[in-house]
């Protein structure tokens, strides 16, 4: 592997050994005969790239002693300068783990001088840092449009695909609507082996699949190919092809160990993707200096001759070679350009290195979900009162002259239909999308008419790709909509679910709040399809929800429950930047009875406007049914109706039954459930998901937790995927299962 002072050497020894260029160029001419790069910007880009490597030096020296906590460096990517160069600092970038330079030219593009502090606050994790406040080594900043990305690599790639959408959406729309300028270009960088990754590949599909139908979208991917990835070389060739390749993908490619020759192609795609509003990918081939981060020993995977290849591309070497030969720097100012940038590096770093870290819990928490339940309260009243005052002629339209109020009890599926009506009128900014959302209306009705009524710029079906479609919602969030995507069944979430986890959860915490991605995704899911469909259209596990950080996750039981949480959701993403999952159990989407048939209890009547304020339903929030005093059945979704069913079946027996609906299942409505849960001494736990992972085991842990000492029972459903026809209810919760359990608690 290369040493940082080898290096730092071989910089010193390669320029010192230059003869000075007579005469002197001119800085306004091109830097190279037929390069548009003049000698200024080349010069200026120097300086970027100059700053980036002794921060990687800086880097190596803060880690030796214990000052420092990242050393994945830029060294050999510096040539991505110029990437910022050609595109405006109002450009949104989502940047690759090596721009180190781009951050320090695009710093310098917007007028500022401090991306050396910056960069040397990430690398000591200080909590002045500008983007992500210690909470990672990240490249970001809220002043120079840069979106910190997580080290999942390829993962940010759907989120610039949603971008790009949000942009194009805004364009000629209101402009209070408007989070970038309307021709905004999103600059997306990753490395050449993420360009295998199954999130960069579904993003360059679903960019093609859109410009195939004729969609704008203006994204620039950068692969800045350094032809390896850790330890694993690319195969020679194999990264343009599979680049070239790609349908709908406009392809470039340039040396980016050559400045003035990236500038060049990057100045040509970034003005084609500015001018066309079409998706193009720049091919950069690049070098990675001194191995894949701090600790990685190269030369026991790498042979000594591509080593030494690499450095021989150096392109900050190649960069100074390039002022010298055009005479804009003799060797010595070169050299005490980059002597000067080193020792400022060094003194900046001293600096930092003092300043306070994250210093309690509660900072490291602050922006990971704000909650601000008055203020949501208050957005669902506005919206309530428009909805109540001005906007009443345009419900009455929406509705075709049927307002849900007026149309007697409902079922859950089309309280929820009504309220993404109310939700899109409300909000110019709510976009709904998904697989067979739109035309069809959803397999199970559930959006049947919102295409018709909204039209397809904001009800649309989406390619056949759960990442897509979240990806979509982090970008489309963070381009300023409200998206509102769906998940056609809680199966199919799994595959994407890291767009949720990774990408769509961490954004406010990564970026000290700066930026945010607002959703609302829905999921059909959960069991009891009377025996249809199988584990797929049954699948009753959201564990791997529950536990991301500040996600909020919502289950309405029936129609009673749905509308007014569905409205908190949407004013909760609106308000705190919620990323809330929206959790329908498929089950009772037609459900209208209860206790007996056609007693019709379980339809609901929909709130008019004026009633939206007194319904209002608070995250964390449960639902109590009845006062009984014998025992306390905490529970959610199916379980809520079967548990209701039960507690008539013991009121008739002479005992009392309180059934709580837990409404949340994050954060769960822990203060709710100790108090009904001490109002009786008793409790069952009825869990529609596993026995292993599922809810139950969280309300157990919050019972506990707040010191609760009576009778608890669970039951839930077995540790197995759900089989096909009547066999599904060996492994499901069953009415007679809860009544048992429930009896044995009486001692009845
Ligand atoms: C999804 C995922 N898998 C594995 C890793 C671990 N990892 C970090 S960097 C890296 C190699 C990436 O190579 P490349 O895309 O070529 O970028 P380079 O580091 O060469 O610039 C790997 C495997 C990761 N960050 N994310």
């Amino acid at each position: 592997m290369t040493s940082p002072q080898q290096l730092d050497e071989r910089f010193r020894s390669i320029i010192g050994g230059l003869s000075a260029t007579e005469p002197a160029g001119d800085p306004a001419s091109p830097v190279r005969a037929g390069a548009p790069l003049t000698g200024d910007d080349a010069l200026k880009l120097f300086d970027a790239q100059i700053i980036s490597r002794h921060l990687d030096l800086a880097a190596r020296w803060l880690r030796s002693f214990g000052e420092g906590f990242y050393t994945i460096g830029s060294a050999g990517h510096e040539g991505n300068a110029a990437v910022a160069f050609a595109s405006r600092p109002t450009d949104p970038a989502l940047l690759h783990y090596r721009s180190g330079a781009f951050y320090a030219a695009r710093s310098a593009q917007a007028g500022r001088d401090d991306a050396i502090r910056d960069i040397l606050r990430g690398l000591v994790a200080s909590a002045t840092e500008p983007i992500a406040g210690g909470r990672h080594k990240v490249f970001g900043h809220p002043e120079l449009a840069i979106v910190p990305m997580t080290s999942t690599i390829a993962s940010h790639l759907p989120r610039a695909v949603g971008l790009a959408y949000a942009i194009e959406h805004a364009r000629g729309g209101r402009r209070k609507d408007r989070r970038w300028p309307e021709d905004a270009v999103v600059i997306c960088s990753f490395g050449d082996a993420s360009v295998n990754h199954a999130v960069a590949a579904t993003a360059f599909n679903a960019a093609g699949w859109f410009d195939h139908r004729g969609e704008r979208l203006p994204v620039l991917f950068v692969c800045e190919d350094n032809g390896i990835g850790i330890s694993v070389e690319s195969p020679e060739g194999w990264v343009g092809a599979s680049l070239q390749a790609r349908p709908g993908l406009h392809y470039i490619a340039a040396d980016g160990c050559d400045l003035a020759a990236t500038h060049e192609a990057a100045t040509e795609a970034v003005d084609w993707v500015r001018a066309q509003r079409r998706p193009a990918v720049l091919h950069l081939s690049v070098v990675r200096l001194m191995g894949h981060a701090g600790a990685d020993a190269e030369v026991a995977y790498r042979a000594r001759a591509d080593i030494d290849a690499a450095e021989a591309r150096d392109p900050v070497v190649a960069t100074a070679v390039l002022l010298v030969d055009a005479g804009l720097l003799t060797p010595e100012e070169a050299l005490a350009r980059y002597d000067q940038v080193g020792w400022e590096v060094r003194r900046v770093a001293e600096e930092v290195i003092g300043e306070p870290k994250l210093g309690s819990l509660a900072e490291v928490v602050a922006p990971l979900a704000p909650r601000r339940p008055v203020r949501v309260a208050r957005a669902v009243a506005d919206a309530a009162d428009i909805a109540a005052g001005p906007g009443q002629a345009a419900r009455l339209e929406a509705f075709g002259g049927r307002l849900p109020e007026k149309a007697g009890p409902l079922t859950l599926a089309q309280t929820i239909n009504a309220t993404l009506i109310d939700a899109l009128l409300a909000n110019p900014r709510a976009l709904l999308f998904g697989e067979d959302v739109g035309v069809k209306g959803g397999v199970y009705g559930v959006t049947k008419g919102l295409r018709e009524r909204f039209g397809a710029r904001r009800v649309f079906d989406t390619l056949l790709d759960e990442t897509t479609i979240l990806g979509l919602a982090a970008g489309a969030g963070l381009g300023g909509l409200l998206p509102v995507p769906e998940i056609q069944y809680l199966a199919y979430l799994h595959n994407a679910e890291d767009q949720l986890r990774g990408e769509a959860a961490t954004l406010q915490f990564f970026s000290s709040g700066t930026y945010r991605n607002p959703m609302v995704v829905r999921v059909a899911g959960l069991a009891y399809q009377e025996g249809f469909g199988g584990h797929f259209h049954n699948d009753n596990s959201v564990a791997v929800l529950r536990d991301i950080p500040g996600l909020v996750i919502a289950v309405p039981s029936g129609a009673a429950e749905a509308a007014a949480m569905l409205r908190t959701c949407l004013a909760a993403a609106e308000v705190d930047g919620g990323v809330c999952v929206f959790l329908e159990p498929i089950a009772l989407y037609h459900t209208r009875d209860l206790h007996s048939a056609d007693d019709n209890a379980w339809l609901a009547p929909y709130a008019a406007p004026p009633e939206w304020s007194r319904e209002h339903m608070t995250i964390g929030r449960a639902r109590v049914y009845g006062e009984g005093e014998h025992l306390t059945v905490l529970t959610f979704g199916n379980g809520v109706r079967m548990s209701l069913r039960v507690a008539a079946r013991l009121a008739e027996r002479g005992f009392g039954v309180r059934v709580v609906d837990l409404r949340w299942l994050q954060p769960l409505p822990a203060a709710d459930l100790v108090r009904e849960a001490s109002a009786t001494g008793r409790v069952l736990i009825v869990d529609e998901t596993r026995r292993s992972g599922g809810v139950g085991e969280g309300v157990l842990a919050a019972l506990v937790d707040a010191g609760y000492v009576g009778a608890v029972r669970r039951v839930a459903a077995a540790d197995t995927f759900i089989p096909l026809g009547n066999a599904a209810k060996l492994t499901l919760v069953s009415e007679e299962a809860i009544e048992q359990a429930a009896r044995s608690l009486l001692g009845a």
